[in-house]
């Protein structure tokens, strides 16, 4: 045989072995450094059954996030109250019922307070689940129903219509695309949302206007309540109220959340097992994304532009990404065997897909501790083609956003395992 054909030949073999070990995921996945396992335990043994995994490697998980990154968060407080503020049954046109709902988390009327804006599809007798996630700009924001209270809190000045960090008459509706609340009603799900800042505004305010004033003994520590956790925090909150409403099936209720809504989404559904399902819309660092993929936001940006969303310890890690001795597979593996969603976007850079899609993949074994099918795929699906298993996930083309495709992915997905629509 002549050189060029042994050439030839070898080429040959090369090629067969990548294309043959790329179901198995070999050879696509660029993970810098050494990626933490899931599946052993703190003293090195192999986590092979989903018992180990719920009495010992999850408690050892949770605890480690909990001091290194995202802080302690209190219990539900006792003297939190709920005012329905508003009960609406013929809202949008005689489709929805709407409610106000003001949660008082002290109990008092000039306390701390999160309003939660709730529709439910009026075509349902039954208790119907639920999709709750936070805004970005307040409640009257989602849509046009001019009955929706404008928010009182402290917003980002970048906010179309706010002036002065306050929301005005014209923030009304600015986010419609972004929220489309009859699409979801009529699929048979209620809808609600509230707005992040009610619980932490977000900025670094040294935890003075948030719910963190409510708690200084998680202050002053390493692992102190910050910005993440207690937007988590507030979402376990509405999920207290939906449990007294008839009207939920406070058993389906589905955590949402667009990139830092994603974070806390995400972080809420790990903490809180009462989540039946998570949704992550292009949650990048901090949510997602695997930080040993080292491309988008990384742990040194995280930490100098929102040093309020962590917990004072996680600075430590701050542009160690390929060797950190956790990441976020891991966190998304807590959420197992709850059904969750990941969804990235091509033209999200920040957001990073493929380290969102890497996390899913490595939080998947957990899943299949549960005899669930995990992700369906191991090497990721090609834009705009959504993946449903225990897990789902798409990269679709497009910006940082929340869009209507994105939507269609996350009602199919709820159809799909909550058995409604079928
Ligand atoms: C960016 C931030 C990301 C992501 C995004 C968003 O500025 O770096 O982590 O959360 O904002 O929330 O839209």
């Amino acid at each position: 045989m002549k050189d060029s054909q042994i050439g030839v030949l070898l080429k040959g073999m090369l090629v067969l072995l990548f294309t043959l070990s790329c179901p198995f995921g070999f050879s696509q996945d660029t993970i810098s450094g050494h990626l933490p396992e899931v599946l052993r335990l703190n003293n090195g043994t192999r986590v092979t059954s989903a018992q180990q995994w719920i009495t010992k490697r999850r408690p050892e998980i949770l605890q480690f996030f909990k001091q290194q990154m995202f802080g302690q968060s209190p219990v539900r407080p006792k003297k939190m109250i709920f005012k329905v503020i508003d009960n609406e049954p013929g809202a949008l046109g005689g489709i929805a019922t709407r409610k106000q709902i003001r949660v008082l988390f002290d109990g008092r009327n000039d306390g701390p307070y999160m309003d939660i804006l709730l529709y439910l599809p009026n075509q349902i007798k039954r208790p119907v689940p639920v999709i709750v996630g936070y805004n970005f700009a307040g409640n009257q924001s989602i849509n046009n129903d001019t009955a929706v209270h404008i928010s009182k809190s402290w917003m980002s000045a970048n906010t179309k219509g706010a002036i002065n960090n306050y929301a005005t008459e014209a923030t009304r509706g600015i986010a419609t695309v972004a929220w489309p609340v009859e699409t979801i009603l009529k699929r048979g799900y209620g809808l609600a949302t509230m707005f992040a800042g009610d619980v932490d505004p977000d900025y670094d305010d040294g935890f003075k206007n948030g719910v963190q004033a409510l708690y200084p003994e998680l202050q002053n520590r390493g692992d102190n309540f910050a910005t993440m956790a207690a937007w988590a925090w507030g979402l376990s909150r509405a999920l207290d109220y939906f449990e007294t409403d008839k009207a939920v099936d406070s058993k389906k209720i589905i955590v949402y959340g667009t990139s830092r809504m994603g974070k806390a989404a995400i972080w809420a559904g790990a903490t809180d097992q009462r989540f039946a399902m998570v949704i992550s819309n292009e949650s990048g660092a901090g949510g997602a994304k695997l930080f040993h993929h080292l491309e988008g936001e990384n742990t040194t940006r995280i930490c100098k532009v929102f040093p309020h969303w962590f917990c004072h310890n996680f600075q430590k890690y701050a542009g160690k990404d390929s060797a950190l001795p956790f990441d976020q597979h891991m966190v998304l593996a807590l959420i197992a065997p709850r059904p969750l969603y990941v969804a990235s976007a091509q033209g999200s850079n920040l957001t990073d897909s493929y380290g969102e899609f890497l996390s899913a993949k490595y939080a998947a074994p957990v899943y299949r501790l549960f005899h669930t099918n995990g992700l369906p795929v191991k090497i990721m699906p090609p834009v705009d083609h959504a993946v449903f298993g225990q897990i789902g996930y798409h990269n679709r083309t497009g910006k940082h956003d929340i869009l209507p495709y994105d939507w269609e992915q996350f009602l199919h997905f709820a159809d799909l395992h909550f058995g409604t629509n079928r």
